[in-house]
């Protein structure tokens, strides 16, 4: 393992939920070896995101920074990560080892060949890693990953801070990051909230959250909130759901009525199925097919079931919002927020195309990035980031030139 990090000069940690709460000492880790660090999804939160090697989440729902830095690494080395995605995600040229930690030996070349398997429970790995490496004193690779992660934050920021009418899906976390505890359980339902939840939620080292990874099964929302709630009668617990999820599990609500569970629940009426319509973009069809949602008013729908509930529409509604929630989760009652949000697609990493090539990147649009033709026709990277509004993002070029990243 020493060997092929002391070779490799682009390697990036991959780390799942097997680090369990041994997220500092991998922290430490990074910092003496100069390796940046990816968290799987699902792994959110089991290392502080404000470390400045942390660079997010790899796939369509993360950082643009997390998935250029995998393009480009040489070396990936998964620790505790059962990511089913390895295949589509990881690097597209074929100049990169791959190595995973596993405490669990029937997870080696599951979802991806193995250069080199190390069976062994994370935390006990990262300690011996630590025990036995020698300080790396600069990793251009590393400068890069922290400089293009920054200006992704830059980014999110923006989005994060500013006002909205109507209602942007940021602000919504914004007011949640506001409202939670430090032990908070959020109960995550399956669309685009998965995307915004990734890049938007605050999640600390006594929070849980939850989302059906694997098999996507929308409706999960509230059904997981509920049984949050069983667990952890003391904690403060909120489901977040599209309308598409919800429409399908509403009736839960009189549950939550019935057992007085004082859950806040959050739905996202964007009146699309939204999460699918990105997909569609890029899918070469005619036109969008079975994805449009009727409006509805969902919060009257919810006082139907008997759990109180409020709309909003632009963002300086929602501290009225949050008041009527605090004040009905006090006195021991559940209560639902219909946000009616825009139905903007979240900046799509996934139209950012990297491939190296004799030492050397070709970034471009992707070319089935909006294939179907239903928005404006953009071509280049610029464009691209214009269209987001996000003219702060810089192609990863930039990041390479700078730190003098060597691709060979
Ligand atoms: C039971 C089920 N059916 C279909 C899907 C495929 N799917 C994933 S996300 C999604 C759309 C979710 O729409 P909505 O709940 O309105 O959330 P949005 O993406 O609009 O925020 C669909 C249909 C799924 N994951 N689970
Ligand atoms: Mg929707």
């Amino acid at each position: 393992m020493l060997d092929l990090i002391k070779n490799a000069k682009r390697p990036v940690f991959h780390v799942g939920k097997g680090i369990k709460d041994h997220g500092d000492q991998l922290i430490e880790l990074s910092k003496k070896l100069k390796i940046p660090v990816i968290m799987t999804g699902l792994a959110k939160g089991l290392i502080d995101e404000e470390y400045e090697g942390h660079i997010g989440v790899v796939n369509r729902a993360g950082s643009k920074s997390a998935n250029e830095m995998i393009d480009i690494s040489d070396l990936i080395i998964a620790i505790g990560a059962d990511f089913p995605f390895a295949n589509n995600v990881y690097p597209r040229h074929k100049n990169y080892k791959f190595v995973q930690v596993d405490h669990d030996e029937a997870e080696f070349g599951r979802h991806h060949y193995l250069d080199l398997g190390i069976w062994s429970d994370a935390s006990q790995f990262v300690d011996k890693m630590l025990d036995r490496s020698t300080e790396v004193s600069d990793r251009p690779y590393y400068n890069a990953a922290v400089a293009d992660n920054n200006n992704w934050k830059e980014y999110i920021n923006k989005t994060y801070d500013r006002e909205s009418d109507p209602l942007e899906a940021p602000q919504l976390y914004r007011t949640l990051n506001q409202v939670a505890t430090p032990d908070t359980i959020v109960s995550l339902d399956v669309g685009d909230n998965t995307i915004n939840t990734l890049r938007y939620l605050k999640v600390g080292p006594k929070n849980k959250w939850t989302v059906s990874a694997l098999f996507a099964t929308m409706g999960s929302g509230i059904p997981g909130a509920i049984a949050a709630k069983l667990n952890y009668p003391d904690r403060q617990v909120v489901s977040i759901q599209g309308d598409g999820a919800f429409s399908m599990v509403m009736q839960d609500l009189i549950t939550e009525k019935k057992y007085k569970l004082p859950i806040l629940n959050i739905v996202t009426s964007n009146c699309v199925l939204g999460f699918i319509k990105g997909e569609q973009d890029d899918v070469d069809m005619k036109d969008y097919s079975g994805i449009d949602l009727e409006d509805a008013d969902w919060a009257k729908a919810s006082e139907g079931l008997g759990v109180e509930a409020t709309t909003v529409t632009k963002s300086s509604e929602l501290p009225g919002a949050v008041e009527k929630a605090v004040a009905a989760l006090s006195a021991g009652k559940p209560f639902l927020i219909n946000a009616k949000i825009t139905n903007k697609r979240a900046f799509p990493v996934e139209a950012l195309k990297v491939e190296v090539e004799d030492g050397k990147i070709k970034e471009s649009v992707s070319p089935v990035y909006n294939v179907n033709h239903s928005r404006p026709d953009i071509k280049t990277l610029p464009e691209l980031f214009a269209h987001y509004d996000a003219q702060e993002l810089k192609p990863l070029q930039y990041f390479i030139d700078k730190y003098n990243v060597d691709l060979n």
